[in-house]
């Protein structure tokens, strides 16, 4: 490890590679942390985490790079000549609220607008590169034309509100050219003052409205319609601000204020302050959040680190041997959720927050049946439990509609024909509690999975006792009243069906798994609180008479409580191993037979499908402990990703800006993905820390710095030659942590912040 390192090690970097060295020989160094309490940058990165390019995007979807402040985003296609940076705002939706079987009645997230920026003495160019830094959050373009270098930075800033685009040159007076800005409906663009903006309504009456402002360094500006011609100026800066008067509060109506007044005080406050002010800013607020986690799995060939990234995925799936890939892979989902999930904004939808059609594939929604929920599996593992708020904000500000909606519903009434408790919810969802297409019970069940693991991750007992207890117990009421009881007592969902396929039949797997997981997570809220004792004990009978999973006749799990399963049935969803993962029923240590069926299932479905198939089912192999089938599956994610298809079964990849492939573009893969690797290197769902539970031999010697376990844990680690050497505990919350490393196991006692450090045999170090 030393010497395949500090190979690469420039003077530059010497200092980090020193310490990456350190720790796979020594064990992690404990992070530290600077004056604003945010951990320092992480020192075991050997490479800039950087995605590249040797020449302009020409597709949106597969060569675009995405930049966000979870709630403004943009597409830079990094163009010289001709640049288009295409642009959202993630509240602009048609639809209103609806509860309907019929789809097209959702509505659709759409399209903002776009930015062009033509500067015709610039059609060739030498030395072109574009590029994404994830560890700054800052694209970038740079090129020589007419013996001048041009650089050009993009960032879409949290702090400041706005995107922020900044042209240089080497030379004075090297831009000549003209900005446009155009809306996505056929908007009317004015100008004035170095100004272009516009503003409309859509048909739902929700009010928009961007402002691009232009400031020039030397030279002149001079606007016309819906553009400003730049005449001889050293440098160029642009800041665009757009909002809507969207509200996350159904009881105004989805409705708050105008946009105008933000968007002008946004605009007026960034004029004031230099570029170098707002990318500082930018930048200290993006690495609080992303320098939480770092990730080493080894050092791959320089050759091969050294290429474009898209060159790289087609090596990468030649002959695999590209760890810093992966590694770079891992860190952009969790650069995608940082940019598209901030508290206080919606929640990434399909595309996170890119979406460059006002007609996207399933309108680019929130879908309850797997998506959704994948979005926000790495937020609490890879140390982003904040993102994990836009989710879960979302769902509370919609309860009280679908509550309303399932009130009326016929199929949610007891046997004296009151509604039951509770809400439930159809597949797709807008953001203005409108759900469109079939019911989906358990919907709510696996949304309440992701309050209770926000406080097991976080261990916020305030959280848990104010806002997570009473959903979670409102569900449980739901399905205390849905479930219906079989003549021998035992307890099935009714009348469910196994997304996307099969009938619709009384106890399906999906069904049954996920209100088992929803019973425990509520027995567990209640003992941490210690509230409703009585209840909890209720609950924890009606758990016990619930139809459990089944090992059918090929030793498969069996997706319906019918022995119906086809071992060749490869469809994508693999609804019945929730248990597996993202649940905590099945595993190889607490069901041993079960955790074999699983594995039955999975071979028999095999390791393709979309995008978000292939990243669910790292996260299966993974929890089966089994390293290579993992990474196995981290490849097929991989795969360069070809053109649109329909045969999803077989469809999934990774296209050249690494967004994944559904087809077409889906962001849940990504996500899942990120998920997936942490769940390699650590897992916690059966209340023990897991080091290194399904390390892969492509993996052969690394370290990770700060994922999280339940238990309010943050734990770093290294390892080498496959073996663990050692790690270091940390937990805000105190306690106990029973630690496993294979089938060594060791107790340990954290205390507030302090330090807990063991060697590779999980020996304390004191
Ligand atoms: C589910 C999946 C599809 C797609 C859609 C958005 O219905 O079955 O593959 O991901 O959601």
């Amino acid at each position: 490890m030393f010497v395949a390192i500090c190979r690469f090690g420039l003077a530059a970097r010497f200092g980090a590679v020193a310490a990456l060295c350190l720790a796979a020989a020594s064990g992690p160094v404990p992070a530290q942390r600077n004056r604003t309490g945010a951990r320092a940058a992480p020192h075991a990165v050997t490479r800039p985490l950087v995605l590249w390019y040797d020449r302009p995007a020409l597709a949106w979807m597969t060569e675009a790079l995405p930049i966000g402040n979870g709630r403004l985003g943009a597409m830079v296609f990094g163009g010289t000549a001709d640049e288009r940076i295409q642009f959202n705002e993630n509240s602009l939706w048609t639809g209103t609220e609806v509860n309907t079987e019929d789809h097209a009645k959702e509505g659709a997230y759409q399209s903002f607008g776009d930015i062009r920026i033509r500067l015709p003495g610039q059609t060739s160019r030498t030395r072109y590169r574009r590029s994404l830094d994830i560890s700054r959050a800052i694209a970038g373009v740079e090129y020589t034309a007419n013996g001048i270098t041009y650089r050009r930075e993009y960032l879409a800033s949290h702090p400041d509100e706005v995107i922020a685009v900044r042209l240089e040159a080497d030379s004075p007076g090297g831009y000549t050219g003209e900005i446009e800005l155009s809306g996505a409906h056929g908007d009317h663009v004015s100008s004035a003052d170095g100004r272009l903006s516009f503003s409309g309504q859509l048909d739902n009456g929700e009010r928009y409205e961007a402002a691009l402002l232009v400031l020039n360094d030397g030279g002149s500006l001079h606007s016309s319609g819906a553009k400003i011609a730049f005449d001889g100026c050293d440098a160029l800066t642009l800041y665009l601000a757009a909002g809507t008067d969207y509200a996350p509060d159904y009881r105004r109506l989805w409705r708050g204020t105008d946009p105008h007044g933000r968007i002008e005080g946004q605009l007026r406050a960034v004029a004031r302050r230099p570029f170098t002010s707002i990318a500082a800013a930018h930048e200290r607020d993006f690495r609080a959040l992303f320098d939480r986690v770092s990730l080493d799995l080894g050092a791959s060939p320089v050759d091969r680190a050294a290429l474009p990234t898209d060159q790289r995925l087609a090596e990468n799936a030649k002959s695999g041997g590209d760890p810093e890939l992966e590694a770079l892979y891992f860190q952009f989902g969790r650069y995608l959720l940082i940019s598209s999930s901030r508290p206080g904004t919606l929640p990434a939808n399909l595309q996170g927050l890119w979406n460059e059609s006002n007609n996207p594939p399933w309108n680019c929604d929130y879908h309850s049946n797997i998506n959704f929920q994948m979005n926000y599996w790495a937020a609490e593992v890879t140390n982003l439990s904040e993102c994990h708020l836009a989710m879960l904000d979302m769902i509370r500000s919609a309860i009280e509609p679908w509550r309303r909606q399932t009130e009326a519903a016929p199929e949610f009434r007891l046997a004296s024909g009151l509604p039951v408790r509770g809400w439930a919810i159809r597949t797709e969802s807008n953001i203005w509690g409108g759900t469109t297409w079939n019911w989906n019970k358990p919907a709510n069940a696996w949304y309440m999975q992701h309050f209770w693991e926000h406080y097991a991750f976080t261990g916020d007992k305030a959280y848990l006792r104010l806002t997570a207890y009473p959903l979670i117990k409102e569900i449980v009421e739901f399905w205390e009243d849905h479930l219906k009881a079989l003549p021998d007592g035992r307890l099935v969902a009714p009348q469910g069906w196994s997304p996307e396929h099969g009938p619709v039949v009384d106890g399906v797997t999906y069904d049954q798994e996920i209100v088992w997981d929803l019973f425990t997570n509520y027995i567990d809220a209640a003992d941490a609180l210690g509230l409703d004792r009585k209840y909890r004990a209720h609950v924890a009978e009606l758990r016990d008479r619930l139809v459990k999973p089944k090992i059918g006749r090929w030793g498969q799990v069996q997706e319906w409580m019918e022995d119906r399963d086809d071992p060749k049935d490869q469809h994508r969803h693999v609804s019945h191993l929730f248990a597996l993962f993202p649940g905590r029923q099945i595993s190889p240590e607490t069901t041993p037979a079960l955790a074999a069926a699983a594995r039955t299932s999975l071979e028999a479905r095999g390791d393709g499908g979309t995008g978000w198939s292939r990243a669910w089912k790292i996260g299966f192999w993974a929890r089966l402990l089994d390293g290579d089938h993992a990474h196995l599956l981290l490849q097929h994610l991989l795969e360069p990703a070809g053109a649109v298809g329909t045969n999803y079964e077989n469809s999934g990849g990774t296209y050249a800006n690494l967004l994944d492939a559904h087809p077409p573009f889906q962001i849940d893969g990504n996500f899942g993905a990120a998920a997936g690797i942490a769940e390699m290197l650590l897992q916690s769902q059966n209340g023990e820390v897991h080091l290194l539970p399904a390390l892969p031999s492509a993996w052969r010697t690394g370290s990770v710095r700060g994922l999280k376990a339940r238990g309010g844990v943050e734990v770093d680690m290294a390892w080498s030659d496959g073996k663990l050497t050692g790690a270091v505990f940390r937990s805000h919350t105190g306690g106990s942590v029973h630690v496993r490393c294979g089938a060594k196991v060791a107790q340990l006692k954290l205390r507030g912040d302090v330090p807990a450090r063991i060697t590779g045999g999980l020996e304390t170090v004191r």
